[in-house]
């Protein structure tokens, strides 16, 4: 989700195609057209359900995420379900994305103005600076 999100701005601010559906304004929760901490972190966990959770009833299991990564470490359980029972739910995800700090490094190097949220226009240069680690972005690695 925040995959697109980058690449959809890096386009908007690159070509013009303003047409694209705008992910950005997707995880803007509360429309203000910035992105805070908590939303950004609820992007990458909506994120991660969009991807694993292949019957949509916000849990992930094991089978799901191991049909997905079946050569997949199992850390990637392991970090998330912190009750240890084999699934992860949006609780557990959210809490395992905050801990882990990731979006908040991500803020701070994105917030170019320090404002302490990101908006468009920071978030698509963002992008168009570090292409390398967009793919971990979406599962929130
Ligand atoms: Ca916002
Ligand atoms: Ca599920
Ligand atoms: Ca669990």
């Amino acid at each position: 989700m925040i995959r697109s999100l980058l690449i959809l701005t890096a386009c908007s601010s690159l070509t013009g195609c303003r047409d694209e559906p705008s992910v950005f304004n997707g995880l803007d929760a509360n429309q203000d057209h910035r992105l805070s901490l908590t939303e950004l972190e609820q992007g990458v966990t909506a994120g991660l359900f969009k991807t694993y959770d292949a019957d949509q009833d916000r849990i992930i299991t094991t089978i799901e995420w191991r049909k997905l990564d079946p050569d997949g470490d199992p850390i990637f359980m392991h970090q998330r379900d912190d009750n240890r029972d084999g699934r992860i739910t949006p609780e557990e995800a959210l809490s395992s994305v905050h801990r882990r700090g990731f979006c908040r490094d991500l803020l701070n190097k994105t917030d170019t103005n320090q404002d302490g949220v990101v908006d468009s226009a920071e978030a698509g240069r963002w992008a168009s600076d570090h292409p390398e680690i967009i793919d971990r972005l979406h599962i929130g690695d």
